[in-house]
């Protein structure tokens, strides 16, 4: 790395912040079945220590997504969350509603034709909101698993119509200072028309609702073949960005560690982002989170591989050359505009990184500090005595 660039790469590290999904910390599994793992989270404050330990170690995760239903039991003082966060060094971040697990969003919740649903959903999201005013979160993170499975099985245009007024309805309640981010997911629960299922269904969606609301980009959301940078450049175009959730994919919404399969891609969503701020000169206000569940791998050590590999890939994508790269495409070089890319993506900015954690006090190796901190052989010691004091028996025959 030369000083130049080493610099640019610390200086976008000191700006990178993503924040950790709490149910990413918990037991979780997929449709086929779940495999505990004995350091797996039990409860809020069992999520809330782990985020901790995943920002303590890399400095870069100040605030954890929490999921309303899971994490906010009804009647729990969202208060008593944010305290127990703060304890844990972070802070509650983006509030996920939950109309998708309830036997009455069978049909769906915003897109339910029974208008009782859609009521009881509006309150749900009408109560997540007054849990972002209690935790001071500024996202509210929108999800639906809505949709229909068959042809002929409901309108689309009248369940697109559904979303639009409850969507209108609920940006309402948002404060000055809140945004409601709009998900979309081409399929899964629904296998024949999820009703927002690609970037311009949430983009239209989200402009109905309000200025305060705009399009969450979830990595794993997509076809295979589909050019997600490009997604995000139009969306950057548009000022309808408004974050992501990382994971990586081999198929679907498979949820893997950042990078694992797919480093290059990520690397060029960084690109647009970073390409974006430089022609434009100001780096847009963009709610970088995860979202992957853990099944294989140990839960707080996926998260900080993650976690390290989002700093590596966003800190290689602040040093692509904007001046050379604009030469070469006015030039039409195809080569020597694809090479400013690659020269980019194969620098090694482990000095960048070095550089990043000596100034900010943290280990130089956050996924060896925690395994030689032993944290997970304690929390598994701990949380296993835990559910056996009270009586939690997990796993069984898949009988
Ligand atoms: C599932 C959904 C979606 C949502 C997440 C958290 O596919 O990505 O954001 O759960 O609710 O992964
Ligand atoms: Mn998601
Ligand atoms: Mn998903």
């Amino acid at each position: 790395m030369t000083p130049k660039t080493l610099r640019r790469a610390v200086e976008a590290l000191d700006s990178f912040k993503v924040e950790t999904p709490s149910w990413g910390f918990a037991d979780t599994g997929t449709r086929f079945g779940k495999f505990f793992q004995d350091a797996a989270a039990i409860d809020m404050n069992d999520k809330l220590a782990d985020a901790g330990q995943v920002h303590a170690l890399t400095g870069c995760c100040p605030t954890v997504a929490v999921h309303v239903l899971w994490d906010f039991v009804p009647g729990q003082d969202p208060k008593k969350v944010t305290r127990q966060a703060r304890q844990h060094g972070v802070k509650i971040g983006s509030i996920n509603p939950n109309v998708f697990q309830d036997q009455c969003y069978k049909w769906g919740s915003f897109g339910n034709n029974d208008p009782k649903v859609r009521e009881q959903a509006l309150q749900h999201c009408f109560d997540s909101v007054a849990i972002m005013k209690a935790t001071g979160s500024e996202y509210l993170s929108l999800w639906f698993a809505d949709g229909i499975s068959y042809p002929g099985q409901g309108s689309i245009r009248e369940r697109k119509g559904h979303f639009t007024e409850c969507l209108k309805a609920l940006h309402k309640q948002l404060g000055p200072k809140q945004t409601m981010l709009v998900e979309y997911k081409p399929f899964e629960p629904a296998f024949y028309a999820t009703d927002i299922a690609d970037w311009g269904m949430a983009c239209l969606l989200a402009k109905k609702a309000g200025s305060r609301a705009k399009v969450l980009v979830d990595t794993g959301h997509h076809y295979t073949a589909q050019n997600i940078e490009q997604i995000v450049a139009w969306l950057l175009d548009e000022d309808m960005l408004g974050g992501f959730h990382f994971n990586d994919r081999r198929y679907a919404d498979d949820d893997l560690t950042l990078g694992s399969i797919d480093p290059y891609q990520a690397f060029r969503i960084f690109h647009e982002i970073h390409c974006f701020a430089s022609d434009s000169g100001r780096m847009p206000k963009i709610a970088y989170m995860i979202d992957q569940s853990h099944n294989e791998k140990s839960k707080v050590e996926a998260t900080i591989q993650t976690v390290v590999m989002a700093q590596e890939l966003y800190a290689k994508a602040a040093i692509v050359d904007h001046d050379a790269l604009r030469r070469a495409q006015a030039k039409n070089n195809v080569i020597d505009a694809e090479l400013v890319l690659k020269k980019a993506f194969f620098t090694d900015v482990a000095p960048a990184l070095a550089a990043f954690r000596k100034r900010h006090q943290l280990p130089a190796d956050p996924l060896a500090e925690h395994r030689r901190q032993g944290y997970e052989k304690k929390a598994a010691a701990d949380r296993n005595r835990r559910r056996k004091a009270m009586g939690i028996v997990r796993g069984g025959s898949y009988a």
